[in-house]
């Protein structure tokens, strides 16, 4: 490469006096026979060509089609991985990665290793991540229909109400990344979900992630993914990261429609021009029942996450300043107490009548919904304040 090409590629020149690389290149493998001789000796060529100091590294996951001894003999560095899994192949090939800047791409022929110097010139400039988008040029027979129009949209797009992050294509799997940014991130799943983690996981600690349109290619060789099962990984792990729409709004949802239906059958007012009595009443105690129970266990998973797993949300940050054990014991206890009080009124009534028949069910049903969430609230307080024993963040 002459000074002049090097000079039109800012940040990467010079590397040969430095004792850390500039780049590794991270490539996962499962049985990839076919391709990946042609992806290491591509990755390679772009960094000679460009002038830049790095390596290749194959995290492979104990192939059995001799995919590590064809990589080793195009000139890559081979961490063997035997746990299977996207994910945990790439958290050995970061563990082995020495460059400063790693770019993660599949080794399937799928991305463009020329694209590399690019990736770095974003991470030089400042980014922590770096993110192809592929959605825009995609080349025939590249994606199929249900990934292209279905799953990778409606994945992206989930991702995105949950944690907005911004990034359109959420599951790229050319993308880059500062390694020194890696114990920040603390990625540790192990299927394909690790795509959906590093950018939540980024997002949550506020690092610059950028993005920029790239080409996808067909693949080489056979796909190792698995629709369904992957698409379910990726959706599963949005869902258990994201307590508040998970368990909090649901279960909050379904509280205050029970508690409406409540009031409306207890103080007889005219909804649709009728009256609605027991059934609605019925109804309404399931739901104001069940969503106090899943609001609690969205708080409780909120309280693990902060407590064990160091995550933050400024709403469970605000309630623990806010409220210690004794306000939910007080309130727990205070509406049990309001329900025995109803069913103690039921029972004087009953006896005022000599023991005779009653027809309370109205009441018998509020009292009895009032003292389940009443002890609901009053034992889930103590349960929180037991998740946070082990820190000395009890409160
Ligand atoms: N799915 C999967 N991929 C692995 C595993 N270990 C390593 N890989 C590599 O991870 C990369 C991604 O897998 P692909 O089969 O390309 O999945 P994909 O890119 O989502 O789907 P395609 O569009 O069909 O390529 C490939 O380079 C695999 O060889 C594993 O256990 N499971
Ligand atoms: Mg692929």
């Amino acid at each position: 490469m002459t000074t002049a090409q090097k000079e039109n590629l800012p940040g990467l020149h010079d590397d040969a006096d430095q004792s850390e690389l500039r780049v590794s290149v991270v490539i996962p493998c499962l049985n990839e026979a076919e391709n990946i001789e042609q992806c290491v000796t591509a990755a390679l060529g772009v960094l000679e060509r460009n002038g830049i100091a790095g390596e290749v590294v194959v995290a492979d996951n104990d192939s059995d089609d001799g995919s590590a001894e064809l990589a080793r003999a195009a000139g890559a560095r081979v961490v063997v991985e035997p746990r299977r899994g996207y994910g945990s192949a790439y958290l050995a090939g970061f563990e082995a990665a020495r460059g400063r800047f790693i770019v993660m791409g599949d080794a399937d022929l799928t991305y463009d290793f020329n694209e590399i110097p690019r990736f770095l010139r974003e991470l030089e400039d400042g980014a922590d991540m770096v993110i192809g988008d592929r959605m825009k040029n995609i080349h025939p027979g590249a994606m199929p229909w249900l990934h292209r129009y279905v799953g990778n949209p409606l994945l992206s797009g989930f991702l995105n109400l949950l944690f907005r992050t911004g990034i359109s294509d959420a599951h790229c799997g050319m993308r880059a990344v500062r390694r020194s940014t890696l114990p920040q991130l603390a990625l540790r799943t192990t299927g394909m979900e690790f795509a959906s983690e590093m950018v939540i996981r980024a997002a949550k600690e506020k690092l610059d992630i950028r993005q920029f349109d790239i080409e996808y290619h067909p693949r080489g060789g056979e796909s190792k993914l698995s629709s369904f099962r992957d698409g379910w990984r990726h959706l599963r792990f949005l869902l258990v990261h994201s307590p508040n729409h998970l368990f909090i709004l649901p279960g909050a949802v379904m509280a205050l429609i029970g508690a409406l239906i409540a009031i409306t059958v207890v103080a007889n007012i005219n909804v649709f021009g009728r009256e609605w009595d027991l059934h609605a009443l019925i109804a309404g105690a399931l739901l104001l029942i069940v969503g106090t129970q899943v609001v609690a266990l969205g708080l409780c998973a909120h309280a693990y996450g902060t407590y064990f797993m160091n995550e933050r949300d400024p709403w469970f940050d605000r309630m623990r300043a806010r409220y210690r054990l004794e306000h939910g014991l007080v309130l727990g206890g205070l509406i049990a107490f309001a329900g025995f009080v109803i069913a103690a009124v039921i029972v004087i009534e009953w006896i005022d009548r000599g023991f005779g028949s009653l027809g309370e069910e109205r009441l018998a049903v509020l009292a009895l919904t009032l003292v389940i969430v009443g002890i609901q609230v009053f034992f889930s307080s103590f349960l929180l304040s037991i998740l946070g024993l082990r820190r000395g963040d009890q409160r």
